[in-house]
């Protein structure tokens, strides 16, 4: 799905979040990049226009510039502003709660209404629901023939006479109705391009039968086209949602990326093949996931921001170039480490210590026995644990309710850890660096 574009917008983002540091121009650049790949993929014009300024304009803060991951925040940000623009949340069907509930289905000739019709109705069935599928396709001489094999393949009921549309549907929704079916769907006719005619014929359907849901069938593969034919069949028959059809094709994802924000109508259900079970239904977060190739990046970034405040970041960052490391450091990382789940990814945020410290972890219960001991110091302990000598240890452990054993661990860890850090300051961190990297 969109490769393409998927893999463009990968190595732009990709690039941006391995930068330590990023410079307005460094963003913009990439914004760039970012731009030419959506445009690349027919997104539509104004579309991309507004979707790079906001993401620019929200990039180029001075929170972002000065955060701990840069990079990263502004990969979330496309995230969040790519997820914005298909439309937040999943939309939900609407059900009639008296009497049957009727969806209707429109589009041009070939989009896959029909077999749309059969998707949604073997997708719902699964939900306990018994559709009744109506043959309103009078237009096109094998489109009626087309429904019932669809629907024997299914073994479903399939509505058919010989009067006009308009009819066909209410005595179909009536007979829907008579044995106790709860879920009728509608297939109308298409034609190559949007007449007067289909859309008045639609439109008195839409009025005859009061359908909860009128759904747009648009074919991916047509781009721009597609978002076109919406804003129509929105402006003249009035739609509430979306299906997109032909998603496994080579779309670029023009379509898909613009629908939403051109008509304002969500995408509710994409198609996925040409097997009635090629169905799902839409959810803008997962679509994004997809095409930016990540989603890890996300949670991770919302974990740092929530656990490290960016000051406290450089403050640490900070004593510990300056080996002031002390026990008081060691406990607010632990504060820290119990909201994050682990040291590693609090100090891979850290920039120039990175990946160096891997490896280092400490598990649930040693953590609450750590800061019992930690807690059992006092404040010059904290500072200068170097003056903890026998009769301290020993008042420490009987206080945090450990031994004696425990506390000259815990004090052999963190000169370990210092140690480590005094060694680490006289190399390069940079070198450091890429020498720890997988
Ligand atoms: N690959 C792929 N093919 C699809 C999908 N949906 C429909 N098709 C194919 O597209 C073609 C047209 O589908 P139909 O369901 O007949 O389209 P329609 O809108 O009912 O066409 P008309 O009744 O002629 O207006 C068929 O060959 C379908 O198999 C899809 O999601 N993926
Ligand atoms: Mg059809």
């Amino acid at each position: 799905m969109f490769a393409e574009l998927s893999d463009r917008l990968e190595s732009i983002l990709k690039k941006l979040r391995g930068q330590g540091k990023l410079t307005e121009n460094n963003i913009k650049e990439a914004l760039k990049e970012v731009r030419r790949a959506l445009l690349e993929a027919d997104v539509n014009y104004k579309v991309v226009k507004d979707f790079i300024s906001k993401v620019e304009e929200k990039s180029i803060g001075q929170e972002v510039l000065r955060s701990i991951t840069p990079g990263q925040q502004v990969v979330k940000i496309v995230y969040d502003e790519l997820t914005l623009l298909l439309g937040k949340d999943s939309s939900v069907m609407k059900f009639s709660s008296s009497g049957p509930t009727v969806w209707m289905l429109a589009g041009l000739q070939g989009s896959g209404k029909t077999t749309a019709c059969g998707k949604l109705a073997s997708f719902y069935r699964k939900k306990g629901k018994s559709p009744f599928l109506i043959a309103a396709d009078v237009q096109r001489p094998a489109a009626v023939e087309q429904l019932k094999i669809l629907g024997k393949s299914l073994n479903l009921p399939v509505y058919s006479s010989k009067e006009n549309p308009v009819k066909i549907c209410q005595s179909g929704v009536a007979k829907a109705r008579e044995e106790g079916l709860d879920l009728v769907i509608i297939d109308t006719a298409g034609r190559l391009h949007i007449d007067k005619k289909l859309m008045e014929e639609l439109a008195l359907i839409k009025k005859e039968v009061t359908p909860q849901e009128v759904i747009l069938v648009a074919d991916s593969m047509t781009g721009q086209d597609a978002v076109n034919i919406a804003l129509s069949f929105e402006e003249r028959l009035g739609i509430d949602g979306i299906f997109l059809t032909k998603l496994d094709g080579d779309a670029r994802g023009g379509a898909a990326l613009s629908l939403r924000a051109v008509t304002g109508k969500p995408i509710k259900f994409v198609g996925t093949g040409e097997k009635l079970d090629a169905i799902e239904v839409f959810y803008p977060e997962r679509m994004v996931s997809r095409i930016l190739g990540m989603g890890d990046v996300v949670t991770l970034v919302e974990k740092a921001q929530e656990a490290i405040s960016q000051e406290e970041a450089e403050k640490l960052e900070k004593r510990l170039r300056e080996e002031q490391f002390s026990f008081k450091d060691f406990y607010s990382q632990l504060q820290q480490l119990k909201k994050m789940g682990s040291l590693d990814s609090i100090l891979s945020m850290i920039p120039g210590i990175g990946g160096s410290l891997k490896g280092f972890s400490v598990d649930d219960k040693a953590l609450v026995r750590v800061e019992a001991i930690i807690n059992s110091m006092t404040e010059e302990e904290r500072l200068k644990p170097q003056i903890i000598d026998g009769s301290r240890k020993k008042r420490i452990a009987l206080g945090s309710g450990t031994d004696l054993q425990e506390v000259n661990r815990l004090l052999k860890q963190f000169f370990m850890m210092k140690k480590m850090i005094k060694d680490f300051n006289k190399m390069d961190l940079r070198k450091l660096k890429t020498m720890f990297k997988p």
